[in-house]
């Protein structure tokens, strides 16, 4: 069992602002998922690592190969879209973004286009349900389809972006690091910013991207997923942190996910200190909630025991959060209002 998580952490309002899909899907739904197609025989310790287990990163990989097969019809996605966003909620977590790679299925004729359409469905019944949460939707660029897929990937955002009235509000580049060179994506994603699309790129998560990251950081994005390698002390370069603070972009730190796929030696060790050190803008993310078991709620916590934080430094994080997020100027607004409604009056 993981530790508990405190009252305090629970209730403060969060911003999550790097949370995969599928990453992001609980046990409780997983099951659901296997009740559906029982003939795959997938058990709970392919889908999630729990409590004391690590893999290396390729093994996280597999891991989402393994939900991908249990979610590939759109009756799925709405399914899990629809869990992901309340349990969000439900661990107060009042601004989401989430984000997702349109996957097309031939088996089940799910489309890429039906997929982005899904997601939005979701975000909306979710919104008629009246959740307390805001949520915004990023497409994600899968590194290992290559430029063609990337292109039409950034058509359809943009597509969206501009028929769903500002719920699509930008484009993300992840997928397996050691796999493809984001420098071949460049066009695509200078494309995406050209038209409006907020960039949120994966950056330097395993050693000696170094190149890549150079490249990338000249677009610039506006912020960077992990960014683990990036300074010189481990192995990265004076350079990719003198561009990173130049352009101020926030970075979105993800300690149990690196923890549990290795790129980071414990939770002592990650490059949460450094930046933070520097007062350079840093948010606490869940990254896949679902497989590496944890919430945004623990994620504070767990900064906040590992660096010696205060309960009023987290707060704190959560509210300079809202400046980092891809929102409109007038939800920004209406956010930083709700912070200091529910700001506790005594740490
Ligand atoms: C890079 C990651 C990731 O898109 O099917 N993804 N990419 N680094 C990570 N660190 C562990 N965690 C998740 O969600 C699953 C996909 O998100 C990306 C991978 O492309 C993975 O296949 P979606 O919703």
């Amino acid at each position: 069992m993981e530790n508990e998580v405190d009252l305090f952490y629970r209730q403060m309002p969060k911003v999550e602002l790097h949370a995969h899909l599928n990453g992001s899907v609980s046990f409780s739904t997983i099951e659901k998922l296997t009740a559906r197609k029982p003939h795959l025989n997938i058990e709970h310790n392919m889908t999630a690592i729990c409590s004391g287990q690590r893999r290396t990163l390729d093994e996280c990989f597999q891991v989402f190969k393994v939900i991908h097969q249990l979610v590939d019809t759109e009756e799925d996605i709405l399914m899990v879209a629809k869990d992901v966003i309340r349990q969000f909620a439900d661990d107060g977590v009042k601004y989401l973004e989430l984000r997702s790679t349109p996957r097309e299925e031939k088996n089940t004729g799910m489309t890429r286009r039906s997929y982005v359409q899904t997601v939005i469905e979701a975000i909306s019944q979710c919104g008629n349900e009246g959740l307390d949460i805001e949520v915004r939707f990023l497409v994600s660029v899968d590194r290992r389809h290559g430029f063609e897929v990337a292109m039409e990937t950034v058509k359809l955002a943009e597509d969206f972006m501009l028929s769903t009235d500002g719920l699509v509000v930008g484009l993300d580049l992840s997928g397996d690091p050691t796999v493809g060179h984001g420098g071949d994506l460049l066009p695509a994603l200078q494309k995406a910013k050209n038209c409006g699309l907020k960039l949120s790129l994966h950056m330097s998560e395993v050693p000696s991207q170094v190149d890549e990251s150079e490249l990338l950081l000249n677009i610039p994005p506006d912020r960077i997923g992990h960014g683990t390698f990036l300074h010189p002390e481990v192995g990265g370069a004076q350079s990719l942190v003198d561009k990173v603070t130049m352009n101020n972009i926030p970075l979105e730190l993800c300690l149990t996910s690196n923890v549990k796929g290795q790129t980071v030696s414990s939770y002592s060790n990650h490059h949460f200190l450094y930046w933070y050190n520097k007062g350079h803008p840093v948010v606490i993310c869940t990254d896949d909630r679902g497989v590496f078991c944890t919430e945004l709620s623990r994620e504070y916590q767990l900064v906040a025991s590992t660096f010696g934080l205060s309960q009023e430094d987290m707060w704190s994080l959560s509210h300079k959060a809202i400046d980092y997020t891809f929102a409109s100027a007038s939800l920004k607004e209406q956010l930083h209002r709700r912070w200091l409604e529910l700001r506790p009056s005594l740490f």
